[in-house]
């Protein structure tokens, strides 16, 4: 076998890095807004963002996309928009097996916190397993796991009744 110079060995390697890198295994999420019409938002389309968290006690770092970018994707009013009745909206994430929790929209909000709630697609480093992924919501404040919802498929944004 021939072997090339470093420059073309180098170039070889980086094509093979990139051939082997893992593809998201979820790229996208059902967001319904709040007209009722549902959209599949392409995650790696988004801001990533890094949350370093207690998991259980355990030191855990999450890298995904921020639920507030995803649900800005599809029209729904944050910042300055985010006053009066409009504070009364809830999000709400399903997982594969049912579970459903509800996030008030004003807990995703940069204006009123700095806690960045993740659609996390990687745990230290690796793809969730799959009991857990391909994604999972982070509430890194939250100090019990509850609402941290495992293999979400399916946001909705209500207003109450
Ligand atoms: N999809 C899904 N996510 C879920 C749950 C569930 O039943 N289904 N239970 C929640 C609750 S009540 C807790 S305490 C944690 C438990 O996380 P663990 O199963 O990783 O310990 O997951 C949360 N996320
Ligand atoms: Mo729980």
């Amino acid at each position: 076998m021939r072997v090339g110079n470093p420059v073309q060995w180098l170039a070889a390697a980086a094509l093979c890095t990139l051939i082997a890198r893992p593809a998201l295994a979820q790229r996208t999420i059902t967001v319904t807004g709040l007209g009722g019409e549902s959209q599949a938002v392409v995650l790696d389309t988004l801001p990533r963002h890094t949350v370093v968290t207690s998991d259980r006690g355990l030191r855990t770092t999450f890298v995904g996309v921020a639920l507030r970018d995803v649900l800005a994707r599809v029209g729904v009013p944050l910042g300055e928009a985010l006053r009066g009745k409009a504070l009364s909206r809830v999000i709400i994430a399903s997982a594969a097996d049912g579970y459903q929790v509800t996030y008030a929209i004003a807990e995703v909000d940069a204006a009123f916190t700095d806690q960045i709630i993740l659609v996390a697609d990687t745990r230290d480093g690796h793809p969730l397993l799959a009991d857990t992924g391909p994604l999972q919501i982070v509430v890194p404040l939250d100090k019990r796991p509850a609402r941290w919802v495992r293999q979400v498929t399916r946001l909705e944004v209500r207003d109450v009744p």
